[in-house]
């Protein structure tokens, strides 16, 4: 039996078998979503991100709904922050505070301070996996790459915070290793909007040359 599916996208539609596909819900962490957070110690408005947050939450339970393979990942550094290193370190201080530092929500992008967690309304189910980087790119350092070979995936849908960051350096290192990739534009977001249209352009020219840019609804009609 085929899953194959076909999704309206650009620059042409994006066909993937769905049990050969996973969703990637990328960093929707209480330190990139909410106010008091890494990403507004950064100086930025945070409001994009949260503001996407429905609209993950309708790609979740529609993927949750077909049994497709659920993975979360979250940026964030060990306590003693020896996995972080100097360079990130030192530019993270940009308004007097970084990481590591105490915030409102906790130590600023520390494993096990609610600022590292997954906001509430995307909480990881208990069969859904969590893949904990300490870079902007979710294949560096981490075992996620082993997952999606085991799992026998091919096909990767991205979703989550931010566009121009953590999103599209995962889908750099996933390209590069031969997963076809599918942007979800309205379940994305970066702080300032010129960054997510320029990095959502960037995935979809020169013929897909990281991927295909698509939406909510055309997934979810796809899937349905
Ligand atoms: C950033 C991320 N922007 N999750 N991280 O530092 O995109």
């Amino acid at each position: 039996v085929s899953d194959t599916i076909l999704v309206s996208a650009l620059p042409f539609p994006f066909q993937c078998d769905l049990s050969h596909t996973a969703l990637v819900v990328i960093d929707m962490q209480n330190d990139f979503c909410c106010k008091g957070g890494f990403g507004e110690a950064l100086g930025n408005d945070v409001s994009p991100a949260e503001a996407i947050i429905p609209k993950v939450q309708s790609i979740l339970g529609g993927c949750r709904a077909i049994g497709m393979m659920i993975i979360h990942t979250r940026e964030g550094h060990l306590p003693d922050l020896s996995d972080c290193p100097e360079s990130k370190l030192t530019r993270s201080q940009v308004n007097g505070k970084g990481i590591g530092d105490e915030g409102p929500m906790g130590r600023i992008l520390i494993r096990g301070e609610y600022g590292h967690e997954i906001v509430k309304e995307l909480k990881p189910l208990a069969n859904e996996w969590v893949i904990d980087k300490p870079g902007k790119g979710a294949f560096y350092n981490t075992n996620l790459e082993q997952l999606l070979k085991s799992h026998g995936i091919e096909s990767l849908l991205l979703t989550g915070v931010t566009t121009h960051v953590c999103v599209h350096t995962t889908l750099r290192e996933a390209n590069d290793r031969g997963y076809e990739c599918l942007v979800l534009e309205d379940a994305t977001a970066a702080y300032d909007f010129a960054d997510h249209e320029a990095a959502i352009r960037m995935v979809h020219q020169q013929g897909a040359i990281f991927g295909w840019v698509s939406d909510c609804n055309a997934l979810l009609e796809a899937i349905q």
